[in-house]
């Protein structure tokens, strides 16, 4: 890694600490990259690590032949919480590929066919919700009650009953606390760590009880036989296609608490970044509104009615490129490379892929990319953009599986509550951005409003 250029000001021990906070270290990255350039380091608590942001050098990286995932860093923690699933599994682990195949049919069309019926539930009790309100809405807040319960039922048959709790679930609770726990022991000093992170007793008592909630299900399901073909349903009946082996119950356990936290966290961030920018502009929010009324009009929308909403799509692709709330993932070489034509890489060296700043790169977005604009992804703008960038799901074999439930389930959520709102948001409100694992809006708040014509 020598030579890369790092933030001019780098002090001795603690290296780029100042003007880092250990609540916004995507945030601080960002500011990094827009002033150093493509390829990074940033010094942080004795760490070294590199940064690559340009559509370039994120091009070379996102090459299958020679990068794959690396798992490290934040990730290596989340073992901890969801050991060889799918997301924290390394690729050469058995289980990874195993758990993979067998899966795969939990996300096809087809899939998706099933899931509809469940998702306009949850969706109907957002609106439901909704129409009760009678002052405004933390928005993050309730489409994460939203993504709860849909990847809960969905998935696994299970009711978290997040719309009829005023406080989250204890499963959440721990889960929440659990990953902030994970992702802060990369924190070198121990007073910083223990302020941030919570103790480690408190830790063990919050893995036990996501442990014990998902044993209970895995058993009542067990219990009650059926024939679902859900996510539960896959993991405790089917073999691997080709060689019929079987996931084992560790594994079941750590592929369904990876499939609550991944699936619902980004997907409810997603919506609420699109909400956001849908109430700052309000040409865009109208064109979207004018497309569900002129597809959907009053009616409920079927299965085949979601994927008709092409502009609805657009904000979202758009709220994603902007603020991808899986804010980046990393490379690892397979072997000796030059990382953008400059730095030698050995085989195991890894980057990050800071996906913001690769969504901002004015080399491909131009001379504003700050700018909020669903047309940057119609068809003819996308053709002529390079392949690599835009890449809110992950790239390569380790992409996200979920991308299509997580689609579907969000511009069919959009649309039902364009169908029926008008909003108004505090003009007042300056986006600002809570990181956890992933990204969400911060005290954004609108106050719904039945439209006149909708019911
Ligand atoms: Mn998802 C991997 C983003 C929704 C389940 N997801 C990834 C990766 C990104 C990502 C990026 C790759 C990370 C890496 O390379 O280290 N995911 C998203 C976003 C949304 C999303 C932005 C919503 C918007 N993800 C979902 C949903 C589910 C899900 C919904 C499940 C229902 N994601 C996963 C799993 C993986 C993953 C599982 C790991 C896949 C693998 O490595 O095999």
């Amino acid at each position: 890694t020598t030579g890369i250029p790092h933030r001019p000001g780098r002090l001795p021990v603690i290296g780029d600490l100042l003007g880092s906070n250990p609540r916004t270290p995507l945030q601080d990255t960002l500011r990094v990259g827009q002033q150093v350039g493509p390829i990074f380091t940033r010094k942080i608590f004795g760490f070294e690590i590199v940064f690559a942001g340009g559509v370039d050098v994120v091009t070379q990286l996102n090459d299958e032949t020679k990068f794959g995932k690396h798992v490290g860093l934040g990730i290596e923690n989340l073992r901890a919480v969801a050991g060889d699933g799918l997301f924290t599994a390394h690729t050469h682990e058995p289980n990874w590929r195993l758990a993979h195949d067998i899966l795969q049919p939990a996300f096809s069309a087809d899939a998706m066919r099933r899931y509809h019926p469940v998702m306009l539930e949850v969706a109907h009790e957002l609106t439901d919700a909704w129409d009760r309100a009678s002052g405004p809405v933390d928005v993050a807040a309730d489409m994460t009650r939203l993504t709860l319960e849909t990847i809960g039922r969905a998935g696994f048959g299970y009711r978290f009953g997040s719309f009829e709790r005023t406080e989250p679930h204890p499963f959440v609770t721990a889960m929440i606390r659990a990953l902030r726990f994970a992702q802060l022991q990369n924190v070198k000093l121990p007073f910083v760590r223990r302020a941030f992170a919570g103790s480690p007793a408190q830790n063990q008592a919050d893995i036990a009880t996501m442990n014990n909630l998902v044993d209970e299900v895995i058993e009542a399901r067990r219990r009650e036989g059926g024939e679902s073909r859900d996510l539960l349903g896959l993991m405790l009946t089917e073999g691997h296609p080709m060689t019929g082996e079987r996931l084992d119950p560790v594994n079941i356990r750590n592929q369904a608490i990876t499939f609550v936290v991944a699936g619902h966290e980004t997907t409810s961030g997603a919506l609420s970044f699109a909400l956001y920018y849908l109430t700052r502009n309000p040409e865009v929010l109208a064109k979207a509104r004018a497309e569900v009324d002129a597809v959907w009009g009053d009616r409920e929308p079927g299965f085949g009615d979601v994927a008709k909403l092409r502009y609805v799509r657009r904000v979202l692709d758009e709220a994603m490129r902007l603020w991808p709330t899986a804010p980046g993932y990393s490379r690892e070489a397979r072997e000796d490379v030059l990382l953008g034509g400059k730095y030698r890489m050995r085989k195991g060296d890894w980057v990050i892929v800071p996906l913001p700043l690769v969504h901002r790169d004015p080399a491909v977005w131009g001379p504003d990319p700050e700018k909020f604009d669903p047309d940057r992804f119609e068809p003819a703008a996308v053709k002529k953009r390079p392949a690599q960038a835009y890449k809110p799901f992950g790239t390569g074999e380790r992409a996200c599986v979920g991308r299509q439930f997580a689609l579907h389930e969000a511009v069919l959520a959009l649309g039902m509550v364009l169908q029926r709102y008008d909003f108004e948001a505090d003009p007042a409100y300056e986006l600002k951005i809570a990181e956890s694992l992933t990204l969400k809006p911060s005290g954004f708040t609108v106050r719904p409003r039945a439209r006149a014509r909708a019911k």
